[in-house]
Protein backbone atom coordinates (compact mmCIF):
# COMPACT_ATOMS: atom_id res chain seq x y z
CA UNK A 1 0.00 0.00 0.00
CA UNK A 2 1.22 3.69 -0.96
CA UNK A 3 2.14 5.65 2.33
CA UNK A 4 3.17 9.12 3.36
CA UNK A 5 6.94 9.73 3.09
CA UNK A 6 9.13 12.92 3.99
CA UNK A 7 12.87 13.23 3.25
CA UNK A 8 14.55 15.59 5.65
CA UNK A 9 18.06 17.15 4.30
CA UNK A 10 16.29 16.92 0.54
CA UNK A 11 19.05 19.28 -0.28
CA UNK A 12 22.34 17.64 0.52
CA UNK A 13 24.42 15.23 -1.29
CA UNK A 14 22.64 12.16 0.78
CA UNK A 15 18.73 13.69 0.54
CA UNK A 16 19.27 14.17 -3.27
CA UNK A 17 20.43 10.34 -3.84
CA UNK A 18 17.36 9.73 -1.52
CA UNK A 19 14.82 11.23 -3.77
CA UNK A 20 16.09 9.78 -6.72
CA UNK A 21 16.21 6.33 -5.27
CA UNK A 22 12.86 6.80 -4.37
CA UNK A 23 11.85 7.49 -7.76
CA UNK A 24 14.06 4.73 -9.00
CA UNK A 25 13.06 2.37 -6.62
CA UNK A 26 9.66 3.26 -8.23
CA UNK A 27 8.88 3.53 -4.38
CA UNK A 28 4.69 3.34 -3.51
CA UNK A 29 4.40 6.74 -1.75
CA UNK A 30 1.20 8.42 -1.81
CA UNK A 31 2.25 11.90 -0.06
CA UNK A 32 6.11 13.40 -0.43
CA UNK A 33 7.35 15.68 2.14
CA UNK A 34 10.62 17.44 1.30
CA UNK A 35 12.27 19.11 3.88
CA UNK A 36 15.45 21.06 4.85
CA UNK A 37 16.81 23.54 7.37
CA UNK A 38 15.52 27.25 6.56
CA UNK A 39 18.48 27.46 4.64
CA UNK A 40 17.25 25.80 1.96
CA UNK A 41 13.54 26.03 2.20
CA UNK A 42 12.22 27.49 -0.85
CA UNK A 43 14.46 24.83 -2.86
CA UNK A 44 12.50 23.27 -6.10
CA UNK A 45 12.98 19.65 -6.52
CA UNK A 46 11.55 17.40 -9.44
CA UNK A 47 10.50 13.95 -8.69
CA UNK A 48 8.64 11.87 -10.73
CA UNK A 49 7.95 15.04 -13.31
CA UNK A 50 6.32 17.11 -10.47
CA UNK A 51 8.38 20.16 -8.94
CA UNK A 52 8.11 20.45 -5.26
CA UNK A 53 8.55 23.43 -2.90
CA UNK A 54 11.40 22.51 -0.22
CA UNK A 55 9.88 23.37 3.11
CA UNK A 56 11.69 24.26 6.51
CA UNK A 57 11.29 21.69 9.08
CA UNK A 58 9.16 21.98 12.31
CA UNK A 59 7.95 19.46 14.52
CA UNK A 60 4.43 19.30 13.24
CA UNK A 61 6.04 18.79 9.57
CA UNK A 62 5.53 15.13 10.61
CA UNK A 63 1.77 15.11 11.09
CA UNK A 64 0.41 11.84 8.95
CA UNK A 65 4.46 11.23 7.85
CA UNK A 66 4.66 7.15 7.84
CA UNK A 67 7.76 6.96 7.27
CA UNK A 68 10.70 10.03 7.67
CA UNK A 69 14.13 9.61 6.14
CA UNK A 70 16.51 11.91 7.74
CA UNK A 71 19.71 13.48 6.88
CA UNK A 72 20.36 16.39 7.70
CA UNK A 73 22.89 16.12 10.49
CA UNK A 74 23.22 15.17 14.12
CA UNK A 75 21.95 17.82 16.01
CA UNK A 76 18.30 18.22 13.77
CA UNK A 77 18.18 14.37 14.14
CA UNK A 78 18.00 15.02 18.28
CA UNK A 79 15.55 17.59 18.00
CA UNK A 80 13.50 16.06 15.00
CA UNK A 81 13.39 12.46 15.47
CA UNK A 82 11.52 12.60 18.57
CA UNK A 83 9.29 15.04 17.39
CA UNK A 84 8.78 12.93 14.41
CA UNK A 85 7.76 9.83 16.15
CA UNK A 86 5.68 11.44 18.61
CA UNK A 87 3.47 12.25 15.86
CA UNK A 88 3.60 8.29 14.94
CA UNK A 89 6.21 8.54 11.95
CA UNK A 90 8.67 5.68 11.62
CA UNK A 91 12.18 7.63 11.53
CA UNK A 92 14.82 5.78 9.20
CA UNK A 93 17.91 8.18 10.73
CA UNK A 94 21.32 8.13 8.38
CA UNK A 95 23.05 10.44 11.19
CA UNK A 96 25.52 9.28 13.92
CA UNK A 97 23.07 10.40 16.79
CA UNK A 98 21.44 7.33 18.06
CA UNK A 99 23.50 4.54 15.88
CA UNK A 100 24.91 3.20 19.48
CA UNK A 101 21.74 3.77 21.24
CA UNK A 102 20.95 -0.07 22.69
CA UNK A 103 17.23 0.66 22.25
CA UNK A 104 17.86 1.32 18.60
CA UNK A 105 18.15 -1.09 15.69
CA UNK A 106 21.17 0.16 13.64
CA UNK A 107 20.61 -1.90 10.75
CA UNK A 108 22.18 -3.25 6.63
CA UNK A 109 18.82 -5.59 5.25
CA UNK A 110 21.84 -7.87 3.92
CA UNK A 111 23.80 -8.32 7.68
CA UNK A 112 20.68 -8.14 10.14
CA UNK A 113 17.16 -7.25 8.54
CA UNK A 114 15.32 -8.99 11.44
CA UNK A 115 16.45 -6.00 13.58
CA UNK A 116 13.90 -3.68 12.41
CA UNK A 117 11.00 -5.13 14.06
CA UNK A 118 12.15 -4.05 16.85
CA UNK A 119 12.21 -0.52 17.53
CA UNK A 120 10.64 2.37 19.36
CA UNK A 121 10.04 4.24 16.09
CA UNK A 122 13.52 5.01 15.19
CA UNK A 123 16.06 2.77 12.90
CA UNK A 124 19.93 3.94 12.45
CA UNK A 125 21.07 4.05 9.17
CA UNK A 126 24.76 2.76 9.77
CA UNK A 127 28.15 4.74 8.40
CA UNK A 128 28.79 4.61 4.88
CA UNK A 129 32.52 2.72 5.18
CA UNK A 130 30.67 0.54 7.88
CA UNK A 131 27.91 -0.43 5.49
CA UNK A 132 29.97 -1.77 2.55
CA UNK A 133 32.30 -3.49 4.67
CA UNK A 134 29.76 -5.75 7.23
CA UNK A 135 28.02 -6.56 3.45
CA UNK A 136 31.14 -7.96 2.59
CA UNK A 137 32.20 -9.62 6.00
CA UNK A 138 28.49 -11.24 6.49
CA UNK A 139 29.18 -14.18 4.04
CA UNK A 140 32.06 -14.73 5.44
CA UNK A 141 31.16 -14.75 9.08
CA UNK A 142 27.64 -17.26 8.13
CA UNK A 143 30.22 -19.89 6.47
CA UNK A 144 33.63 -19.59 8.10
CA UNK A 145 33.18 -17.57 11.04
CA UNK A 146 35.49 -14.18 11.82
CA UNK A 147 38.20 -13.33 14.38
CA UNK A 148 39.49 -10.47 13.60
CA UNK A 149 39.26 -7.32 10.98
CA UNK A 150 41.54 -4.44 10.27
CA UNK A 151 40.52 -2.35 7.89
CA UNK A 152 42.35 0.94 5.94
CA UNK A 153 39.75 3.20 4.11
CA UNK A 154 40.32 5.12 0.94
CA UNK A 155 36.91 7.26 0.86
CA UNK A 156 35.44 10.18 -0.89
CA UNK A 157 35.22 13.67 -0.38
CA UNK A 158 31.20 13.61 -1.07
CA UNK A 159 31.07 11.87 2.82
CA UNK A 160 31.66 15.24 3.70
CA UNK A 161 28.61 16.13 1.62
CA UNK A 162 28.40 18.67 -1.55
CA UNK A 163 30.02 21.68 -0.83
CA UNK A 164 33.36 19.80 0.29
CA UNK A 165 33.00 18.23 -2.93
CA UNK A 166 32.71 22.02 -4.77
CA UNK A 167 36.04 22.82 -2.24
CA UNK A 168 38.23 19.81 -4.15
CA UNK A 169 37.34 21.23 -7.47
CA UNK A 170 37.79 24.41 -6.74
CA UNK A 171 41.03 23.52 -5.26
CA UNK A 172 42.47 21.20 -8.25
CA UNK A 173 41.60 24.20 -11.13
CA UNK A 174 43.25 26.73 -8.88
CA UNK A 175 46.54 24.57 -8.31
CA UNK A 176 46.79 23.64 -11.82
CA UNK A 177 46.69 26.89 -13.07
CA UNK A 178 49.06 27.79 -10.45
CA UNK A 179 47.23 29.75 -8.47
CA UNK A 180 46.36 30.59 -4.59
CA UNK A 181 43.72 28.61 -2.83
CA UNK A 182 42.68 28.11 0.83
CA UNK A 183 41.10 24.99 2.20
CA UNK A 184 38.31 26.21 4.88
CA UNK A 185 36.53 22.29 4.99
CA UNK A 186 38.24 19.74 5.18
CA UNK A 187 39.01 17.45 7.42
CA UNK A 188 36.57 18.47 9.66
CA UNK A 189 34.63 22.06 9.20
CA UNK A 190 34.92 22.95 12.60
CA UNK A 191 38.30 22.07 12.90
CA UNK A 192 41.00 24.31 14.04
CA UNK A 193 42.94 23.89 10.84
CA UNK A 194 42.26 22.94 7.13
CA UNK A 195 44.02 21.11 4.42
CA UNK A 196 43.83 20.73 1.01
CA UNK A 197 42.20 17.41 -0.41
CA UNK A 198 43.39 18.23 -3.92
CA UNK A 199 46.18 16.11 -5.19
CA UNK A 200 47.13 15.08 -1.05
CA UNK A 201 45.54 12.25 1.30
CA UNK A 202 44.19 13.17 4.31
CA UNK A 203 44.16 10.98 7.70
CA UNK A 204 41.74 11.96 9.44
CA UNK A 205 37.43 12.13 9.01
CA UNK A 206 35.44 13.69 11.82
CA UNK A 207 36.61 14.57 14.86
CA UNK A 208 40.24 12.73 17.28
CA UNK A 209 39.25 11.01 19.93
CA UNK A 210 41.28 10.83 23.42
CA UNK A 211 42.66 7.30 22.27
CA UNK A 212 44.29 8.79 18.89
CA UNK A 213 41.47 7.49 16.91
CA UNK A 214 39.43 9.54 14.40
CA UNK A 215 35.57 9.16 15.26
CA UNK A 216 35.36 7.83 11.64
CA UNK A 217 37.11 4.97 12.80
CA UNK A 218 35.68 4.31 16.44
CA UNK A 219 32.11 4.73 13.91
CA UNK A 220 33.51 1.71 11.71
CA UNK A 221 34.64 -0.35 15.17
CA UNK A 222 31.85 0.14 17.17
CA UNK A 223 29.17 0.02 14.59
CA UNK A 224 30.50 -2.97 13.14
CA UNK A 225 30.32 -5.06 16.20
CA UNK A 226 26.86 -4.02 16.65
CA UNK A 227 25.44 -4.67 13.46
CA UNK A 228 27.09 -8.35 13.14
CA UNK A 229 25.90 -8.83 16.56
CA UNK A 230 29.66 -9.87 17.73
CA UNK A 231 30.46 -8.02 20.42
CA UNK A 232 33.94 -9.35 20.95
CA UNK A 233 35.34 -9.50 17.58
CA UNK A 234 38.28 -7.45 17.05
CA UNK A 235 38.20 -4.55 14.39
CA UNK A 236 40.74 -1.83 14.19
CA UNK A 237 40.21 1.21 11.38
CA UNK A 238 42.36 3.69 9.43
CA UNK A 239 40.07 6.11 7.56
CA UNK A 240 41.95 8.03 4.98
CA UNK A 241 39.92 10.70 2.76
CA UNK A 242 41.31 11.18 -0.93
CA UNK A 243 40.41 13.00 -3.90
CA UNK A 244 37.71 10.90 -5.20
CA UNK A 245 34.12 12.41 -5.44
CA UNK A 246 32.26 9.44 -5.16
CA UNK A 247 32.62 5.92 -3.66
CA UNK A 248 34.61 4.36 -0.64
CA UNK A 249 37.23 1.95 -1.51
CA UNK A 250 38.91 -0.47 1.86
CA UNK A 251 41.17 -2.54 2.21
CA UNK A 252 39.88 -5.00 4.73
CA UNK A 253 42.17 -7.32 6.19
CA UNK A 254 39.95 -10.58 7.58
CA UNK A 255 41.03 -13.82 9.84
CA UNK A 256 38.40 -16.21 9.47
CA UNK A 257 37.53 -18.85 11.63
CA UNK A 258 38.60 -21.31 9.56
CA UNK A 259 42.71 -22.64 8.15
CA UNK A 260 42.59 -24.95 5.76
CA UNK A 261 39.96 -22.28 2.89
CA UNK A 262 41.92 -21.39 -0.07
CA UNK A 263 41.39 -18.46 -2.40
CA UNK A 264 38.30 -20.13 -4.86
CA UNK A 265 36.83 -21.18 -1.84
CA UNK A 266 36.87 -17.38 -0.26
CA UNK A 267 36.09 -16.22 -3.22
CA UNK A 268 32.74 -18.13 -3.66
CA UNK A 269 31.81 -17.35 -0.49
CA UNK A 270 32.22 -13.70 -1.34
CA UNK A 271 30.18 -13.95 -4.64
CA UNK A 272 26.99 -15.45 -2.91
CA UNK A 273 26.93 -12.84 -0.38
CA UNK A 274 23.27 -10.77 -0.77
CA UNK A 275 24.32 -7.29 -2.28
CA UNK A 276 28.04 -8.34 -3.13
CA UNK A 277 29.42 -8.46 -6.18
CA UNK A 278 32.92 -10.19 -7.21
CA UNK A 279 35.28 -8.51 -9.42
CA UNK A 280 37.99 -10.54 -9.05
CA UNK A 281 40.23 -11.48 -12.28
CA UNK A 282 43.80 -10.82 -11.69
CA UNK A 283 44.70 -11.98 -15.37
CA UNK A 284 42.34 -9.63 -17.07
CA UNK A 285 43.53 -6.41 -14.55
CA UNK A 286 39.09 -6.97 -13.30
CA UNK A 287 38.78 -5.58 -10.20
CA UNK A 288 36.18 -2.73 -8.22
CA UNK A 289 37.64 0.92 -8.58
CA UNK A 290 35.42 4.03 -7.00
CA UNK A 291 34.78 4.99 -10.07
CA UNK A 292 33.34 1.89 -11.64
CA UNK A 293 30.81 1.71 -8.27
CA UNK A 294 29.48 4.76 -8.80
CA UNK A 295 25.73 4.93 -9.48
CA UNK A 296 25.61 1.59 -8.52
CA UNK A 297 23.61 -0.12 -5.37
CA UNK A 298 26.49 -2.94 -5.08
CA UNK A 299 29.15 -3.65 -3.17
CA UNK A 300 31.87 -4.45 -5.21
CA UNK A 301 34.63 -6.91 -3.87
CA UNK A 302 38.02 -7.57 -5.69
CA UNK A 303 41.86 -8.47 -5.02
CA UNK A 304 41.26 -11.30 -2.41
CA UNK A 305 44.31 -12.93 -1.89
CA UNK A 306 45.58 -14.82 1.15
CA UNK A 307 48.10 -14.17 3.83
CA UNK A 308 51.55 -15.88 2.98
CA UNK A 309 52.48 -16.22 6.17
CA UNK A 310 48.71 -16.55 8.66
CA UNK A 311 46.82 -19.83 7.02
CA UNK A 312 43.43 -18.11 7.91
CA UNK A 313 44.07 -14.26 6.94
CA UNK A 314 42.90 -12.94 3.69
CA UNK A 315 43.03 -9.58 2.38
CA UNK A 316 40.20 -8.06 0.00
CA UNK A 317 39.38 -4.63 -1.50
CA UNK A 318 35.58 -3.45 -0.90
CA UNK A 319 34.58 -0.50 -2.92
CA UNK A 320 30.76 1.08 -2.95
CA UNK A 321 28.92 4.15 -3.51
CA UNK A 322 28.95 5.87 -0.66
CA UNK A 323 26.19 7.79 -1.13
CA UNK A 324 24.08 5.03 -2.37
CA UNK A 325 24.57 1.60 -0.94
CA UNK A 326 26.53 3.66 1.96
CA UNK A 327 23.37 6.49 2.87
CA UNK A 328 20.43 6.54 0.55
CA UNK A 329 19.83 2.96 -0.79
CA UNK A 330 20.46 1.46 2.69
CA UNK A 331 18.20 3.87 3.46
CA UNK A 332 15.41 2.77 1.80
CA UNK A 333 15.82 -0.63 1.51
CA UNK A 334 15.21 -0.23 5.05
CA UNK A 335 12.16 1.02 4.12
CA UNK A 336 11.00 -1.08 2.05
CA UNK A 337 11.73 -3.83 3.86
CA UNK A 338 9.34 -1.91 6.47
CA UNK A 339 6.67 -1.99 3.90
CA UNK A 340 7.01 -5.42 2.20
CA UNK A 341 6.78 -6.82 6.17
CA UNK A 342 4.11 -4.72 7.05
CA UNK A 343 6.42 -3.24 10.29
CA UNK A 344 4.95 0.02 9.95
C1 LIG B 1 32.50 10.52 5.56
N1 LIG B 1 31.59 8.52 6.54
O1 LIG B 1 32.87 9.87 4.57
C2 LIG B 1 31.51 9.96 6.53
C3 LIG B 1 30.17 10.49 6.19
O2 LIG B 1 28.27 9.31 10.30
O3 LIG B 1 26.89 9.32 8.66
C4 LIG B 1 29.03 9.91 6.98
C5 LIG B 1 28.95 10.45 8.35
C6 LIG B 1 27.97 9.63 9.15
O4 LIG B 1 32.90 11.65 5.79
Amino acid sequence: KAINIAVLGATGAVGQKMIETLEDRDFPIKELKLLSSSRSAGSKITFKGTEYTVEEAKPESFEGVDIALFSAGGSISKKLAPEAVKRGALVIDNTSAYRMDPEVPLVVPEVNEADIKTNNGIIANPNCSTIQMVAALKPLEDKYGLKRVLVSTYQAVSGAGNEAVDEMNEQSKAMLNGEEYEASILPVKGDEKHFPIAFNALPQIDVFEDDGYTFEEKKMMNETKKIMHMDNLPVSATCVRLPIAVSHAESVYVEIDEEKVDVPAFKEVIASGDGVTLQDNPSEQEYPTPLSAAGKKDVFVGRIRKDPDVDNGFHMWVVSDNLLKGAAWNSVQIAEKVVKNNWL
